[in-house]
């Protein structure tokens, strides 16, 4: 039974989107439809890894592909990337998944003894 309390809002996931217009319905019998800037989206946060001198481009790696769920080849990239420019955009979240993703990031880092620094900023 618990299954069922959560189907009619996946009904409604499937047309949300950013653009255009979106139906809704927040009773039973009415619906009708939000204009775009009706919408109300939750703000997105960047979650950056800094560049440091110490940790292994195979830890970073591993990181994205652990807890960003980045293929092996988009991992490297982003590796490189962040070693050349200093820093790099990991992924982006809302602000709850990006504090969730900051935590374990440094808490991983810590944890193996490697410098590597997360953070995060507003989109
Ligand atoms: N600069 C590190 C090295 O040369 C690699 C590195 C890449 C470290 C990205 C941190 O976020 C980072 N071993």
């Amino acid at each position: 039974m618990t299954d069922m309390k959560y189907s009619r809002v996946e009904i409604k996931m499937e047309n949300q989107s950013r653009k255009g217009e979106v139906p809704y319905s927040d009773s039973e019998s009415e619906v009708g439809t939000l204009t775009e800037d009706q919408v109300q989206l939750p703000k997105q946060y960047k979650v950056l890894l800094l560049n440091d001198d110490y940790t292994p481009m195979d830890f970073v790696v591993l990181v994205l592909r652990r807890f960003f769920d980045k293929k092996e080849e988009q991992a490297q990239q982003i590796m490189l990337d962040v070693h050349k420019k200093g820093a790099g955009v990991a992924g982006i979240f809302i602000l709850e998944i990006a504090e969730m993703k900051v935590m374990q990031v440094n808490q991983f880092a810590r944890l193996n003894q490697f410098p590597l620094k997360c953070t995060m900023e507003e989109e």
